[in-house]
């Protein structure tokens, strides 16, 4: 099965299995596991922030940000497609009390006008902005990178306002890889920025939530107490992550020639609605317009066929390269992809 649902499907390898196997592990609640204490100081100096702190999941990161900069009764301005909108289940309003602003933006990038025109005036009356939330690469637009400029521009608006801002990094290092930019030249316009390790990079579970100001460490040690999770003898996950940052970093630039590949194939397909030249990552999404099959019928035919993807509501489906497929693997895919989706169109 070539399974392009997502870069979280990858599973370890052998060697990362010996890493997590072998790792020197102590309590970290207590601070005191020395492969936890690595890779926060390896991904904090990577990031060029003071400090990491290991939590489990994206979602975790994204979560504790947003609780640590606001106030119950605020508003955080978010993309309108974010993961923070769409996939984490409203736990901004459920966990930290506050509401999303959302801002529509082009494949998932908002600009500095948008976010100008977004924060709430402060006066008596309105609701008010208590932080700005960007996510790079954009999952939902595609993978798409933000123009280090616009996040410049962006971090000028919000100091004007005194607003803090967090980045959902989830695929930041797909947007480094990419962009041949050091990962700091992003980290340094963010107050809280969160990567994660379970997609592209191939390790089993893992994030990081960066930040400068060591109180607001303190206070995101307590959250993640709160929100259930701080762990105990987590090196084991750790040392897969310092596996996967010594071992895949490099390798992501093979997921996003695998993924304009497919992008230029699935171009050629009369069904299929994608401009490849948007893929600038390792997302390939778009759109199968006046197929005799609704999107179920036609995610079960390409599993029958040996594929898996994910309908994402509408005519809308996406495909995510990642380590486990290979080059030969995403040739197959392109062929099944032709097959399924280039059979039958219906005729007006
Ligand atoms: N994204 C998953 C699904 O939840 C949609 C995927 O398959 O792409 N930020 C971004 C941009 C993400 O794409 C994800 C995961 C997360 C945060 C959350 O990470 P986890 O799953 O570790 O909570």
């Amino acid at each position: 099965m070539i399974d392009l649902r997502s870069d979280t499907v990858t599973k370890p390898s052998e060697a990362m299995r010996a890493a997590m196997a072998h790792a020197e592990v102590g309590d970290d609640v207590y601070g005191e596991d020395p492969t936890v204490n690595r890779l926060q100081d390896m991904v904090a100096a990577m990031f060029g922030k003071r400090a990491a702190l290991f939590v489990p999941s994206g979602t975790m990161g994204n979560q504790l940000a947003i609780r640590l900069h606001t106030q119950p009764g605020q508003e955080v301005i978010v993309e309108s497609t974010a993961h923070i909108v769409r996939y984490e289940q409203g736990a901004a309003g459920a966990l930290a009390g506050v509401q999303l602003h959302w801002v529509t933006g082009t494949r998932g990038l908002i600009s500095p006008e948008q976010v100008e025109a977004a924060i709430r005036p402060k006066e008596l009356h309105t609701v008010q902005t208590g932080l700005i939330c960007l996510e790079n690469t954009h999952n939902s637009g595609g993978g798409s990178i933000y123009p280090l400029a616009t996040i410049e521009r962006i971090r000028a608006v919000a100091a004007t306002h005194g607003m803090p801002m967090h980045l959902d990094g989830a695929r930041l290092f797909n947007a480094a890889v990419a962009t041949t930019l050091p990962p700091a030249s992003y980290a340094q316009h963010f107050d809280t920025l969160s990567v994660c390790l379970s997609k592209g990079l191939g390790a089993p579970a893992g994030s990081l939530l960066m930040m400068n100001d060591l109180a607001l460490l303190d206070k995101a040690k307590r959250l993640r107490r709160m929100y259930g999770g701080a762990m105990r003898q987590s090196g084991v996950l750790a040392a897969a992550g310092i596996y996967a940052l010594e071992h895949n970093l490099g390798r992501l630039k093979d997921d996003h020639d695998h993924a304009k590949r497919l992008a230029q194939r699935l171009q050629m397909i009369p069904t299929v609605r994608i401009n490849a030249q948007d893929v600038e990552t390792n997302i390939v999404i778009f759109d199968v317009i006046g197929h005799r099959l609704a999107p179920p019928a036609i995610v079960a035919a390409l599993k029958q066929k040996g594929v898996l993807i994910n309908a994402l509501g509408g005519a809308s489906f996406r495909a995510v390269t990642h380590m486990d497929v290979s080059s030969a693997m995403i040739d197959e895919a392109c062929e099944i992809f032709t097959h399924v989706l280039g059979i039958e169109p219906l005729t007006h």
